[in-house]
């Protein structure tokens, strides 16, 4: 007599861990959830997650980080906050929920701290990478990088309002140098990191996303 196995609620034995990345105000929170849901409706475990922030430490961190004038912290200082926060986020969520056959979506990960703080100074980007491998030794299974045009997405990320707005106040300039070193990065790592076109309407940006995703998950 064969065993009672339901073939309708997929399960992992190992995670699989999916970042969202781009600039700000490049849509990675609607899509995020919305592959959440999709990810649910089809019987996933999936734990969703944002950084900086996702544990109780990380999200008091996150205020320090994202509150405030914009010179409150050197990006040395930033890059630390930034790399204690995502030590306790992965130590308590991230790494049990991969352990528990789950997958993992995040809003942000690692590879922002590449871009927003180890674009800041010529000796950052090694610091961000020497870091990274001491304290946190593991990046996204699968990356999203959804691309946007650096002015519309500065003007959706200003109507956000939540007082989270202190990188913001760096302005478009910023914008576009992120932009450029977010493109970068996928070059770097092609396997990792896919480009998602986000000018295009929400229902659309989720389409192409769900095609990268599905095929990863087979
Ligand atoms: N940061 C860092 O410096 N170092 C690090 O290591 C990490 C982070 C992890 C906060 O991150 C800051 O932290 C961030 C980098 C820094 N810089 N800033 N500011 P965050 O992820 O919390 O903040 P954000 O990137 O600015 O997120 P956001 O403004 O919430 O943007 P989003 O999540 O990419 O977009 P959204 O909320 O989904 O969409 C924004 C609006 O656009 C909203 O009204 C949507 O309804 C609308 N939208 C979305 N998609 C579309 C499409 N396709 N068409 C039309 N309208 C759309």
């Amino acid at each position: 007599m064969s065993a009672d196995v339901s073939v309708s609620e997929p399960s992992r034995t190992t995670g699989l861990f999916i970042s969202f990345e781009g600039i700000d105000g490049s849509g990675k929170t609607t899509q995020a959830n919305l592959l959440v849901e999709h990810l649910r409706s089809i019987g996933h475990n999936v734990t969703r997650t944002r950084e900086p922030g996702g544990s109780p430490g990380g999200e008091q961190i996150r205020a320090l980080v994202l509150e405030g004038d914009a010179g409150r912290w050197s990006p040395q200082t930033e890059l630390l906050l930034f790399t204690a926060a995502r030590r306790d986020h992965l130590e308590r969520i991230i790494r049990p929920a991969l352990a528990n056959g789950e997958i993992v979506i995040c809003d942000r990960f690692a590879d922002s701290t590449r871009i927003y703080q180890g674009q800041r100074g010529a000796d950052l980007r090694a610091a961000v990478e020497a870091l990274h491998d001491l304290m946190i030794g593991q990046d996204p299974d699968l990356t999203l990088l959804i691309d946007m045009d650096p002015a519309i997405g500065l003007s959706r990320a200003h109507q956000r309002g939540t007082g989270e707005d202190r990188f913001e106040s760096f302005g478009e300039e910023l914008q576009r140098t992120n932009r450029a070193g977010f493109l970068a990065l996928a070059k770097q790592f092609p396997k990792r990191i896919r480009v998602i076109d986000g000018t295009q309407d929400i229902d659309a940006v989720q389409d192409d996303i769900r095609a990268v995703v599905m095929a990863a998950l087979t």
